[in-house]
């Protein structure tokens, strides 16, 4: 993030043209320390600490003058926008879901639906859902609503209360 100012007086002509950047507004942590700095030189802000947390805070405002050779000075503000990196997995709704249906359930029916949450935005909060395991036989699949993060389990072979699946049980062959 750089800020610039410009300074009508002929950059060749002396100190009156010379500026130097200074934050007047700063933001601070929890802790009391400033999160940027900025080069009196250049005007280019850094961050001080080694990365911010957009779950935390999404955009600062830093006030940063500009002051000539001559003693004069303006003001500016500079918006920080901080964008997102993936950094929170989906997290499921529950532990644990649990649901009942008859044998003569049609194929293609609703089953369960499950959903999970996610911290970060845009593309790194799009969850899909897959089925990774227990269901040996293929009977299930999981279709993803994406705008509800939500995973709609729907039958794919008919149940049969007599020859129930199996759990997740150790293979007989294996
Ligand atoms: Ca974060
Ligand atoms: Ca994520
Ligand atoms: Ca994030």
């Amino acid at each position: 993030m750089e800020m610039r100012a410009m300074d009508l007086d002929d950059p060749n002509e002396g100190k009156n043209a010379m500026l130097t950047y200074n934050i007047i507004k700063n933001v601070r942590n929890e802790i009391n320390l400033n999160l940027f700095s900025i080069n009196a030189s250049t005007g280019t802000i850094y961050t001080v600490l080694r990365s911010l947390d957009r779950e935390a805070e999404e955009r600062y405002l830093v006030v940063v003058e500009a002051r000539d050779g001559g003693g004069l000075a303006g003001t500016g503000t500079a918006t920080i926008m901080v964008s997102d990196v993936n950094d929170h997995p989906p997290v499921f709704t529950q532990r644990l879901y649990t649901t009942q249906v008859t044998e003569d359930l049609e194929v293609n029916s609703e089953v369960l639906v499950v959903s999970a949450t996610d911290g970060d935005e845009g593309e790194n909060a799009v969850v899909t859902f897959s089925i990774v395991g227990g269901d040996e036989d293929r009977k299930f699949f999981v279709e993803t609503d994406k705008v509800n993060r939500r995973g709609v389990i729907k039958l794919k072979k008919k149940v049969d209360f007599e020859k129930p699946q199996r759990d997740v049980q150790p293979d007989p062959e294996g």
